[in-house]
């Protein structure tokens, strides 16, 4: 396939990068011969073109994975394992070419994509740990007439669909436990992250993942690839992260065949600031838990309480930090935020920005959008911002920081605290939230009243492969990562036998 080759660092990786379809252990075109361009949001321009599945190829895709099942299911735990460390060691010793190739098609800047890189590896690390600790149980009945054996075993074929933001790591954090537990899979990555995925899967071909487990279908019509794959009845498990609205389209669907479903779906995540909090401390974490990949992360804290004791410090410290980011081509070096996504994306933020100045928020920092090539959006804080302001119920999904102020000025801390609280479970998602304050039994409190799957605690950050990921209400099924994670790959067996005496 021809491509169009970038004259930058990431230039000579793309050029390496097969761009066909990869279903059983060939790199193959779509059956219509239909490509795709994929574009670098920092400057509009073309990378290269990519395989444009269809159902036809979906299909293929699917039946070598439902081929491939008995024989990956009998591979022994440890082979599998090795499989994966191998992947690790590979990626590990390709970090910087994954980041540039990463940071060329989604934007994020080349240090925080070469973070994503050892944060996405790890998930191969974790599950090739636990590949080889897949435990079962036994127990005689209370009769003491039967043994009962109960065993783990994969649930099958699995269609695994990712979003663009964190294009390695959301892979690695599904194919990894479905490796680990011996699930074949059909793979979906974003249409606009299609090149770290197709990086993936050649490294994982290298580490010696059999022909025919992991099949990848690049695609503008997700719609038709994934409809096919949830309608035929091969598949027996589907784990997506996307869109709260795509999610639910997929849990129709999988209602017809009764699939395993894990969804990882949207957030809009509350960032407290206590009376007592340390505000230094807090500012740190929100520059994480808001502005990690330009804000477009679904644990991003997408609305801001701040006690009104603290809320001048904190608002005059966090706009001096916002304000003296560099913004630019993620590539460059010095860059500390980059593009958004998509031209959708920076009109999503902008209408949001302008909804909110309407219901009475001030801009302290940002809110002009730069001129020129380029999907920019700058860092921006808002404040006084009315809890019924459009971004207090969306994803902002950008670097916009809204800051609600809560509580009376040296009032009382109790009323204070449920106030927020009902503030901050006001909304049908429930994905992670974060609390800061130096006051143990508030922390407590507050971390067991909030409707959220995950809390950091005088933290920004939760992401980690050691703990299981997910949320509760609207942000989702399942959990990811952890030693659970491997458990939504894995269905459970009993065996009943008499006792022979
Ligand atoms: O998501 P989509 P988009 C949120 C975030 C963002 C909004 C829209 O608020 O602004 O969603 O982003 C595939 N059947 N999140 O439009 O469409 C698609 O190809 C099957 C939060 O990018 O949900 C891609 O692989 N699959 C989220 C994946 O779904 C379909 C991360 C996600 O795309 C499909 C991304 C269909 N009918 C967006 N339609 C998070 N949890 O972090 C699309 N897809």
């Amino acid at each position: 396939m021809t491509a169009t080759i970038p004259t930058t660092d990431a230039a000579q990786a793309i050029a390496r990068l097969h761009t066909d379809l990869f279903i059983d252990g060939q790199w193959r075109p779509a059956a219509s011969g239909a490509t795709f361009t994929v574009e670098n949001p920092a400057t509009g321009a073309p990378l290269t073109v990519v395989a444009d599945g269809s159902a036809d190829d979906a299909r293929l895709a699917l039946a070598a994975a439902a081929a491939h099942q008995a024989d990956w299911a009998a591979t022994s735990p440890r082979s599998r394992s090795e499989i994966l460390y191998r992947a690790y060691q590979i990626i590990m010793d390709r970090v910087d070419e994954i980041a540039a190739v990463m940071t060329a098609e989604m934007g994020k800047p080349l240090a925080e994509a070469k973070g994503e890189v050892a944060y996405g590896a790890e998930f191969f690390r974790w599950f090739a740990e636990e590949a080889v600790r897949i435990g079962g149980d036994h127990t005689v009945t209370g009769d003491g007439n039967n043994r009962v054996v109960v065993s783990k075993q994969p649930v099958g074929p699995c269609i695994l669909i990712t979003p663009w933001n964190f294009p390695l790591a959301m892979g690695t954090r599904k194919i990894g436990p479905a490796v680990a537990a011996g699930c074949t899979m059909v793979f979906k990555p974003a249409e606009l992250t299609p090149l770290t995925a197709l990086l993936l899967t050649d490294i994982l071909r290298e580490a010696g993942l059999p022909d025919g487990v992991l099949n990848v279908v690049t695609t503008t019509d997700p719609g038709a690839v994934v409809g096919e794959w949830m309608t035929s009845g091969d598949a027996r498990k589907v784990s997506f992260t996307g869109s709260t609205e795509v999610g639910k389209i997929l849990l129709g669907q999988a209602a017809g065949t009764v699939m395993r479903t894990s969804m990882e779906l949207g957030g809009n995540a509350p960032f407290i600031v206590c009376a007592d909090a340390d505000v230094d401390r807090a500012i740190d974490g929100v520059m994480v838990a808001k502005m990690r990949n330009m804000g477009q992360a679904c644990t991003a804290a997408n609305r801001i309480f701040v006690h009104r004791d603290v809320l001048d410090a904190f608002t005059d410290k966090l706009s001096a930090r916002m304000g003296g980011l560099v913004v630019g081509d993620g590539a460059a070096v010095g860059t500390q935020v980059g593009p958004l996504v998509e031209q959708k994306a920076t009109d999503k933020v902008t209408t949001l920005v302008d909804d909110a100045l309407e219901r009475g928020a001030r801009i302290v920092c940002g809110g002009e959008r730069p001129d020129g090539p380029g999907h920019f959006y700058p860092p921006t804080v808002l404040t006084d911002v009315d809890p019924a302001a459009d971004l207090m119920h969306t994803e902002i999904f950008g670097p916009v920081a809204a800051i609600i102020p809560f509580g009376t000025a040296g009032g009382d801390a109790k009323s204070d605290d449920d106030e927020v609280l009902r503030l901050a479970n006001d909304t049908p998602w429930g994905l992670v939230g974060y609390l800061y304050t130096q006051d143990i039994d508030r922390a407590d409190r507050l971390s067991t009243d909030l409707q959220v799957g995950m809390v950091g605690v005088n933290t920004g950050l939760v992401s980690n492969p050691a703990a299981p990921f997910g949320g509760i209400k609207q942000s989702g099924l399942g959990r990811e990562g952890g030693r659970l994670g491997i458990e939504e790959f894995l269905d459970i067996k009993y065996v009943s036998r008499p006792i022979a005496r």
